[in-house]
């Protein structure tokens, strides 16, 4: 398997300069791509140092204490530190990002991995997930770069080349893009990269991969980074990060976070859409001569546990059965609005389609986004024709965000 080597081929990558014809064709061929010593020694002493500063517990995991035997992960607002967050930032990795997206790429994943000696590995598995805000997007990939070998005692991370091809095709109902089930490669079918300190790995949304224990005497660090093309937004929203995570990352910070602010995230509403002779209306409630969106309090629903907060379909879903007796199946980020002085709300998306019952209740205006723009004095918090017009509007490639619970059962079953 040919995988692009700047020592064996010759070919110049830099890294800063993107990616060779060569290695995007790689890419796109295999599901990944790794480019060798991308990253200098300074660069990789400065963010293990930094990494020392910040211990890898932000999770916490029954029956384990750091340092001792597990798998350990730094990420939620770790870019704080200019001196993890630099890394980010550093052209070795945006330039790459940017050939394999074909667009201005954007942070949904920030973390640094320690496996400790007697670490377990990790089964095969690939990581585009509906109900994460590090998998919703329907254009991402990974970025790894190893702090040290990842060799046969550490623990290979492997890969199965091809395994990247799931096909994505537009809903025939919705404004949104559906992904095939993926199939599982056989165990034979995953390849060692023989990843080594300084190298960087580029990985496709879908390719499977799996890591091996570690049974080494030292820890296995590696920065484990993912991006979205700006184009496709996660699902689900982006995770939150914090105004500090943007200071931290400089002036490239605006440009390479797709989201963040130092207000948080309060409540969350819906623009429901519907399309009747080819007029889009979006659901407002009308009372008190103000015109809302529904919806209700944002809350984390950790149905299954992880760190990736953000997404709030799960309540924005129980908020909308418990006043309009509707429950969409799946809802797609519209975006993330100042509320008041203090908070932001995050909107969600879905259309329903022809052949459903509908949605009715007292106080209920179908408008389209212009209708309700015209009554800017009427609008509650003042966003809500932006949303609307941004949802029916926006030229956005968007996938199907789901809940938690509906992802322990089957992603792909709406
Ligand atoms: O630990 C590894 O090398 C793999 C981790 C992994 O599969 C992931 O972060 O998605
Ligand atoms: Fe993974």
């Amino acid at each position: 398997m040919a995988l692009v080597d700047s020592g064996t081929t010759g070919l110049r990558h830099n890294g800063a300069g993107g990616l060779s014809p060569e290695q995007l064709a790689d890419f796109h061929a295999n599901g990944f791509v790794v480019l060798r010593q991308v990253m200098d020694e300074a660069s990789l002493q400065r963010f293990a140092a930094a990494a020392l500063r910040h211990p890898p517990v932000d999770q916490d995991v029954p029956g384990q204490t750091w340092p001792g035997p597990g798998r350990w992960t730094l990420a939620r607002n770790a870019m704080a530190d200019p001196d993890l967050a630099f890394i980010m930032a550093s052209p070795e990795v945006t330039e790459p990002m940017r050939a394999v997206l074909e667009d201005d790429p954007k942070v949904i994943m920030f973390a640094y991995y320690d496996r400790t000696p007697g670490g377990a590995g990790i089964p095969a598995h690939n990581d585009y997930k509906r109900w994460r805000p590090i998998g919703s997007s329907m254009r991402w990939a990974f970025a790894i770069v190893p702090l040290c070998d990842f060799d046969d005692t550490a623990g290979k991370l492997e890969l199965a080349p091809g395994s990247h091809k799931v096909a994505h095709t537009p809903d025939p109902y919705a404004p949104v893009l559906n992904a095939d089930r993926p199939t599982r490669p056989a165990d034979d079918a995953f390849v060692d990269p023989e990843l080594r300190r300084g190298d960087l790995v580029i990985v496709d949304m879908h390719t499977w991969h799996r890591a091996g224990a570690n049974s080494s005497d030292h820890h296995r660090i590696g920065l484990f980074t993912k991006w979205c093309a700006a184009s496709h937004p996660p699902a689900t929203g982006y995770f939150p990060y914090t105004g500090d995570v943007a200071r931290a990352l400089g002036p490239e910070g605006s440009r390479i976070l797709g989201v963040s602010s130092d207000r948080p995230i309060r409540t969350t509403r819906a623009v429901i859409e519907r399309v009747r002779h080819d007029r889009h209306e979006v659901l407002f409630l009308e009372g008190d001569g103000a015109l809302t969106l529904p919806g209700g309090p944002a809350e984390e629903e950790r149905s299954i546990p992880d760190w990736d907060d953000g997404n709030y379909i799960a309540s924005l879903v129980s908020a909308l059965d418990e006043r309009y007796k509707v429950r969409p199946p799946w809802m797609s980020w519209v975006g993330d609005y100042d509320e008041g002085d203090h908070q932001r709300c995050r909107v969600y998306g879905y259309r329903v389609p022809v052949h459903a019952w509908g949605v009715q209740g007292e106080g209920v205006a179908w408008l389209t986004p212009e209708e309700a723009a015209d009554r800017a004095d009427e609008l509650a918090e003042g966003f809500e024709a932006s949303a609307a017009s941004a949802w029916v509007h926006d030229p956005v490639v968007r996938g199907k965000g789901v809940t938690q619970s509906l992802g322990r059962a089957d992603q792909y079953a709406c």
